[in-house]
């Protein structure tokens, strides 16, 4: 199918329980500013939103005020988790209208949100589980993310955070749906939105001695937007695939990956931060120079960090996975650095996922 036109995620839209105390954990553990707030002082009566940004990132996060907010019982289903990963494009009616035709559920039909600052379009389809795609464009809207927001009050968070975190971009977002559905998943965005397959890893690639997934990423036209696609694969014990979907109840986004240009840098101000991250055992350290040859980086540093290494024909990558930051073991984040690698870091996939094996097996969830 033919691409619909889309220029990059225009922001992740979180829904969380207190979406007051996530704002603090996302600018003051990871690093975003503050920039824009929503609920009862910006008439917004419904609900409070947050917008952080962090170099090119933009998560916003809402709770609702009262229970007759409609997705109130996201909390209790889901707990908190991704509710919207929202897309920039140069016509919201137009994506709408064909995704609607080529199959896609509708959410939310077209709308021009209008207020002093100009003229904000809207629409939404249903992808995975509860999790939608928003189509937004704002080029007609000069406020500081849409209306309703109002610039934070500076009372409230100072702009710049004093400890530059260093990310920068999203990398790719990735979903976990059930056993089995991993390529009808594929097939919808390749059919509805034009995406193309990129890469496959099936349990063979990523078995443990234990348990095993796979994964297909599925990329749009210009390689911008990226989304890999999990489901778990039968093994002797369980995945965490599996895991995953019965503490968020149904299918919906495991990890977030952003990109940093320094990943030293950035993962020793996060754990300056007290954010947790995966360890793998020393050992792979061992034997890392003999698998991916000469790095620029420090391999003990990398070590006393946790930082991992996969290389692939067009250069190398460093990436990390901090651990779940809510109390559901459901969603995480990975922090990444590509130096020419295009990969997702299979040749980690062992180490990594043994590594999450043993968070579970802490959890009694293995
Ligand atoms: O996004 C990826 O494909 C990599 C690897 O549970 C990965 O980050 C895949 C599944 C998973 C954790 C990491
Ligand atoms: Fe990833």
């Amino acid at each position: 199918m033919t691409d619909i036109p889309l220029r990059k995620i225009d922001h992740i839209r979180f829904f969380v329980g207190n979406a007051r105390q996530s704002a603090f954990f996302y600018r003051n553990a990871f690093g975003f500013d503050v920039i824009a707030y929503a609920g009862l002082e910006t008439k917004v009566k419904h609900e409070a939103g947050y917008v952080l940004k962090q170099g090119e990132i933009t998560f916003v996060l809402t709770s609702p005020l009262s229970e007759q907010h409609p997705e109130s019982r996201r909390l209790v289903t889901h707990g908190d988790g991704v509710m919207d990963i929202a897309l920039d494009v140069p016509d919201v009616r137009a994506a709408f209208e064909e995704t609607v035709k080529r199959g896609a559920a509708p959410v939310r039909p077209p709308e021009a949100l209008e207020d002093d600052s100009g003229v904000f379009e809207t629409a939404s389809i249903r992808a995975y589980g509860d999790t939608t795609h928003t189509f937004i464009n704002r080029d007609r809207y000069r406020g500081v993310f849409a209306p309703g927001y109002r610039p934070i009050d500076p009372e409230r968070y100072q702009t710049a955070t004093e400890r530059p975190v260093g990310l920068a971009a999203i990398d790719h977002v990735v979903a976990n749906v059930e056993e089995g559905k991993m390529n009808e998943w594929v097939e919808f965005y390749r059919k509805v939105l034009g995406f193309n397959q990129l890469v496959s890893f099936d349990d063979k690639d990523i078995s443990t001695e234990y348990s095993a997934l796979m994964s297909k990423v599925v990329q749009n036209g210009t390689g911008r937007i990226k989304f890999p696609i999990n489901e778990p694969a039968a093994a002797k014990r369980r995945s965490q695939i599996d895991e995953y979907l019965q503490f968020y109840g149904g299918p919906g986004v495991q990890h977030i990956a952003l990109i940093t240009g320094d990943i030293v840098k950035t993962v020793r101000a996060m754990r300056a931060n007290d954010v947790s991250f995966l360890r793998v055992p020393r050992t792979y350290y061992d034997t890392l120079s003999d698998r991916v040859g000469a790095i620029k980086e420090d391999v003990e540093e990398l070590a006393d960090l946790g930082i991992l290494v996969d290389k692939d024909d067009e250069g190398y990558m460093l990436q990390i996975f901090t651990k779940p930051v809510a109390d559901r073991p459901t969603l995480f984040f990975e922090v990444i650095q590509r130096r020419g690698s295009k990969s997702f870091g299979k040749g980690n996939f062992k180490a990594l996922f043994e590594a999450i094996e043993r968070e579970q097996d802490i959890r009694g969830t293995l």
